[in-house]
């Protein structure tokens, strides 16, 4: 699967807080592969090698949960991504059917 999501840090490793600087939202394009969420600046072009950032940003999915943001109503169509080594992120779908999507996808990892 694959598309835009629109991403906030919450908590860093270990579940301590992202600090202030690194709390802002930021437009990816994602792609789900195995068990890998893939967050690259650009849209995806299978010959391409991914960047350094791109591999950074990458995010294990493995044991991950993913859930609606019901707690966040800044922005609409928002998931919550809680990792095994307990990171938190929000990302901003395009719709709602999209939102779901993504979520169903990555519980089915
Ligand atoms: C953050 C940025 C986020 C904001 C966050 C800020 O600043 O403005 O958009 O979250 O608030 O800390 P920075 O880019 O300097 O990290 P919201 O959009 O959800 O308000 P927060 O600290 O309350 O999460």
């Amino acid at each position: 699967k694959h598309g835009v999501l629109t991403r906030k840090s919450h908590a860093d490793m270990d579940g301590k807080r992202t600090p202030r600087g690194r709390r802002g939202w930021k437009k990816f394009y994602a792609v789900l592969k195995g068990m890998i969420l893939y967050l690259q600046k650009d849209e995806y072009k299978p010959d391409k090698d991914l960047s350094e950032v791109d591999l950074k940003n990458a995010v294990r999915v493995h044991h991950a949960l993913a859930t609606q943001a019901t707690d966040y109503s800044k922005r609409s169509n928002v998931l919550k991504l809680k990792t095994s080594d307990w990171r938190v992120f929000l990302f901003q779908a395009p719709s709602e059917e999209e939102m779901l999507s993504w979520i169903f996808r990555i519980n089915l990892v």
